[in-house]
């Protein structure tokens, strides 16, 4: 039976097209090397720049904070638009990340071309990064389309930044869907990777607390103190969001927290607010809790909004539309 010439169970299953429809052996028929050169990648990148856990990590998340995980941040701005990734939140995602995604693209474009979606790629990619420096298996779904648009003034309020309130952090993360408690629960992945200086120069620098800057370890604080002491002249100044177990992906972050270890303002005023306390308690005291409940929140983030179907294409390079003319 036919519709304006299309085979009727086509415009039956149109709504699917609109639906997520991720699966955990998506390319198992059309990529059969998907996994194993994917992991391959990656293991041979985080070794040679033990950084690249941390900062895809972050990259994921920006990715999937501003429209869904759709590689909508691995596109170049252009002479005419301003993507995503140049907005100014982004300016200190590190290259390291966006290196290995493209590594990975390249490798699969001699495989499978056509076939494998840069943001599937990053998702993939962040999952063997979290088990290879200690933290937990995440069952990530495949399938999604890199998206046709990517936008600086789409970033503004979907990501919340350290010098914001209780309030407005949590209420960046409900405008997503998340709970307090998947807030809570994700913030763990800052028990690795580092900060910019300017990131907590207010909190060392400025105001002067009871037991140190603003509730800070007094003696954290001096260090951090003299580390960032050249940070406005030297901008890459950095220090570990973890101080005691900075590579390694563990529950150290919220112990930290409670003992005024706690890197940015965001960090340490979730170990004292009414919401969020006891549930620092509880992943402080029980690593396994953290391990799932960051699990579950991460396969959340890695579902909610993408696109599948017609809704987006497979990028021929993870930086550029297919259409692009330059
Ligand atoms: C309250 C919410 C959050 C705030 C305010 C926040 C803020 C920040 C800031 C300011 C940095 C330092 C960036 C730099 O100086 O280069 C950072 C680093 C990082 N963030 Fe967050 N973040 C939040 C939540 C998250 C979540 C939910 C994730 C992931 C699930 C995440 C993952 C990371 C990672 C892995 C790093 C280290 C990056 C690296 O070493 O390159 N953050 N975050
Ligand atoms: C959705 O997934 C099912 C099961 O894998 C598959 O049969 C169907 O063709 C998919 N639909 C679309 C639109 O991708
Ligand atoms: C928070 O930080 C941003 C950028 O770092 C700055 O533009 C903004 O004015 C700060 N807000 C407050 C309330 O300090
Ligand atoms: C400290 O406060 C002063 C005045 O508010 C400001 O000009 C300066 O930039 C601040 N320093 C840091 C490190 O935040
Ligand atoms: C800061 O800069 C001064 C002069 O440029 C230099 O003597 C000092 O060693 C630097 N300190 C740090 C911690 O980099
Ligand atoms: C926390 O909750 C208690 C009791 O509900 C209340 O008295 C207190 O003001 C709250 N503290 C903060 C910082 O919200
Ligand atoms: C730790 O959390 C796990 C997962 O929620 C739970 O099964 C286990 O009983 C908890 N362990 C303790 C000692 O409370
Ligand atoms: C990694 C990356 O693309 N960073 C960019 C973020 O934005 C700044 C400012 O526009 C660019 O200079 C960086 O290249």
């Amino acid at each position: 039976m036919k519709f304006f010439g299309l085979p009727l169970f086509i415009l039956l299953s149109f709504p699917y097209l609109l639906l997520a429809n991720l699966s955990s052996d998506y390319y198992s028929k059309t990529c059969p090397e998907f996994e194993q050169t994917l992991v391959q990648i990656v293991t041979d990148k985080q070794i040679a720049a033990p950084t690249t856990a941390a900062g895809t990590l972050r990259l994921f998340f920006h990715d999937c904070m501003v429209d869904g995980c759709d590689a909508s941040i691995l596109v170049a701005s252009t002479p005419r638009k301003t993507s995503e990734r140049d907005a100014d939140i982004n300016r200190s995602l590190p290259g390291d990340a966006f290196e290995v995604v493209t590594r990975v693209k390249t490798a699969l474009e001699l495989k499978c071309p056509n076939v494998v979606s840069c943001s599937d790629i990053l998702v993939g990619a962040t999952r063997s990064l979290i088990t290879m420096v200690g933290g937990t298996k995440v069952n990530v779904k495949f399938g999604r389309k890199d998206s046709l648009v990517s936008d600086m003034n789409r970033v503004e309020g979907k990501l919340a930044r350290p010098n914001m309130t209780m309030d407005h952090i949590i209420s960046i993360f409900e405008s997503s869907g998340l709970t307090v408690q998947e807030m809570v629960a994700l913030v763990g992945a800052h028990t690795i990777g580092f900060s910019h200086c300017k990131e907590f120069a207010s909190r060392i620098f400025n105001k002067t607390g009871e037991s140190g800057p603003v509730g800070m370890n007094p003696k954290y604080a001096e260090e951090l103190r003299k580390l960032c002491a050249n940070y406005t002249k030297d901008e890459e100044m950095s220090a570990f969001n973890d101080v005691f177990t900075p590579g390694k992906f563990d529950n150290m972050y919220y112990k930290n927290l409670k003992h005024g270890y706690g890197l940015l303002q965001s960090d340490h005023a979730i170990a004292f607010d009414n919401r969020t306390r006891s549930l620092v308690d509880l992943y402080a005291a029980n690593e396994t809790a953290f391990f799932d409940a960051f699990a579950k929140a991460m396969e959340k983030v890695s579902e909610k909004n993408v696109k599948t179907g017609k809704l987006g294409e497979v990028r021929r390079r993870c930086d550029q539309y297919n259409d692009y003319k330059g």
